[in-house]
């Protein structure tokens, strides 16, 4: 938010009425990254509220046995609108606003490389999400007019075809998220031009901060991920409205083809989801240790290998298709495979962290939640990763919980750590750390009591997507459990939407370094000026600030 808008009350009305037109027009029409990178994570703050109710919704109808607060047909459409939001319109456009608005500032740059294809990346996401929620009012589903998308967040045929899915509802489905994936195609672009071909001098690869390594990765798996959905939409499309057959198995197509084109995006998408909290974590940990990071080769080669072996296991999704023996055993190795880098990666933030002196400010204890939730993650994707185990326990809610808490646990707790690490320097404001400790705590046991309890009732036989369930299957009493932490997680959710309103009215000023980190985008002003830099900076090694703070002992001499 600009100074001179903070000046509006007090205005003549007309000069308040064309203030803040004049303001709207500012960031309406903005190719600047940073206006961009705060507008993706405002609108992902604001779907993710959304979701966030529609989960609620779902849990107080699962909370108790043969419940009818919604009727089935509502369920459905509950479940396939909040994942698809929380994966294409929370965390999409929330990890592609932080490599927006840090990418330039950290390697030395005044933006972007494609300013203007930035905001027309940004315009496309925003209008493929509101053309996604205008299925509510626009189209006409079996059930009389306006009927979101119901068939899922990875709407498998023959369900998402024209015989079993009428009206419109699936066309807005493909259609919003074949838009907003045009931000997601615009912003990979421009991240890995930028970081290419616009770093300051002295800044070789080896000296760029984790942060811009890791979305360089990111940007590459959504430059390969993204298509192959886009051209399976399309031929769905095709199916839908001009009697295609690809995948209509009773006409020469294949129902089976559908999926492996969408867990060929679906599964390296939750690695461009879950990189970026790596990234954060990679940040605040040595800040927050007052260590540098344990391995910094190391941690670049990891993430290189989880991107390049996270494109081949995307089957692990499809055990229970019934593929040939031999591919299961490939896409259960290679999931496990997989298990090694990331591993490597735990080991790297927790060397960090030993012999540190740590700060146990909020953005470290979200980092700290992080770890442990994650490793719980990885523990049970390792079980799932095992062919027998999963076809006893797929598409129960022991998966739900399970990609629940590399979704929350993993990417949620690092975006909370990471909103509170780069607030201050987006707005000159510092969140409260008091409602910040609140935020944290509640968000954690409400988390804790939810998706523990799920994976047992996934072990007791509980199916996912189902809208009810009998009194007498035992499920009763870990149904509440579950729902009961949503009211915790909600409670928190409401915590921090006011830390971030008292900020704007009344926060403490940051000034340009508040943490005494290490990266360039604290050498500037908080908020940055539009032109990020007086002079284009020169670094020598990986922490130029402490080189500029400590010329007694700097890092160059080391690296
Ligand atoms: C914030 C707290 C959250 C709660 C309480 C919650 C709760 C739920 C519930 C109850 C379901 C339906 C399970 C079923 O009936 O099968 C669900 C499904 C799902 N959730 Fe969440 N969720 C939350 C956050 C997230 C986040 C942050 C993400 C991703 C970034 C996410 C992604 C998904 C996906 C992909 C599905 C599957 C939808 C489907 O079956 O088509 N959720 N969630
Ligand atoms: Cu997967």
């Amino acid at each position: 938010m600009s100074a001179d808008s903070q000046s509006l009350p007090g205005l003549e009305a007309g000069d308040a009425r064309r203030a803040w037109t004049a303001v709207l027009h500012d960031w309406v029409t903005t190719v600047d990254h940073k206006k961009l990178g705060m507008m993706y994570i405002g609108s992902g703050i604001v779907f993710f509220v959304i979701a966030g109710i529609e989960a609620s919704v779902m849990r107080a109808q699962l909370a108790f046995p043969e419940n009818d607060l919604v009727s089935p047909e509502v369920f459905n459409r509950l479940f396939t609108m909040h994942g698809t939001s929380m994966v294409f319109l929370v965390g999409m456009p929330i990890i592609i606003g932080f490599g927006n608005y840090l990418i330039p500032l950290m390697v030395g740059a005044r933006d972007m490389a494609f300013p203007r294809l930035n905001a027309w990346g940004f315009w496309m996401f925003l209008f493929g999400g509101l053309l996604l929620y205008f299925s509510f009012l626009g189209s006409s589903g079996l059930y009389g007019s306006g009927t979101a998308p119901d068939v899922g967040w990875f709407a498998y045929v023959p369900l998402a075809g024209k015989a079993f899915s009428r009206g419109n509802a699936t066309d807005y489905w493909i259609l919003g998220i074949l838009i907003s994936g045009f931000g997601s195609l615009a912003g990979a672009i421009n991240m890995i031009t930028t970081t290419i071909t616009m770093r300051c001098k002295g800044m070789t690869l080896g000296k760029m901060p984790l942060f811009v390594w890791l979305m360089l990765v990111v940007s590459f798996m959504m430059l390969i991920a993204l298509p192959p959905l886009t051209a399976a939409q399309v031929m769905l499309l095709f199916d839908r409205f001009m009697s295609a057959r690809f995948f209509d198995t009773n006409a020469g197509g294949d129902a089976v083809l559908w999926q492996h084109f969408f867990w060929f995006f679906g599964h390296p998408e939750v690695y461009i989801l879950m990189l970026p909290g790596f990234a954060y974590a990679s940040e605040i940990i040595p800040v927050f240790s007052r260590k540098v990071i344990f391995g910094y080769t190391v941690m670049v080669a990891a993430t290189i290998c989880i991107g390049f072996v996270s494109l081949g296991v995307w089957a692990h999704h499809m055990f229970a298709v019934g593929m040939a023996r031999e591919l299961n055993i490939w896409f259960s190795f290679a999931t496990m495979l997989v298990g090694i880098p990331t591993g490597i990666k735990l080991f790297n933030w927790i060397g960090t962290m030993y012999g540190g002196k740590l700060r146990l400010q909020v953005p470290m204890l979200f980092c700290i939640g992080f770890l442990v939730q994650f490793l719980i993650a990885g523990l049970t994707g390792i079980m799932l990763s095992a062919v027998p185990f999963d076809w006893q326990l797929t598409d129960s809610y022991f998966v739900v919980a399970h990609f629940h808490f590399v979704l929350i646990g993993g990417l949620l707790f690092t975006i909370f750590g990471a909103i509170y690490y780069w607030f201050p320097k987006m707005t000159g404001l510092m969140l409260s750390e008091r409602l910040g400790r609140w935020h944290f705590g509640l968000f954690t046991l409400g988390f804790q009591m939810t998706f523990l309890t799920m994976h047992v009732q996934g072990l007791l036989g509980m199916p996912r997507r189902v809208y009810t369930y009998p009194a007498d299957r035992g499920w009763e009493t870990w149904n509440l459990i579950t729902s009961f932490g949503v009211i915790f997680q909600a409670a928190a959710v409401v915590v921090f939407v006011v830390a971030i309103v008292r900020a704007f009215r009344k926060g403490e000023p940051a000034g340009d370094d508040p943490w005494d980190a290490w990266t360039l985008e604290w050498s500037t002003s908080s908020p940055p000026p539009a032109y990020n830099f007086e002079e284009i900076p020169e670094v020598r090694s990986r922490r130029p600030l402490w080189d500029l703070k400590h010329p007694e002992d700097p890092d160059w001499r080391y690296e």
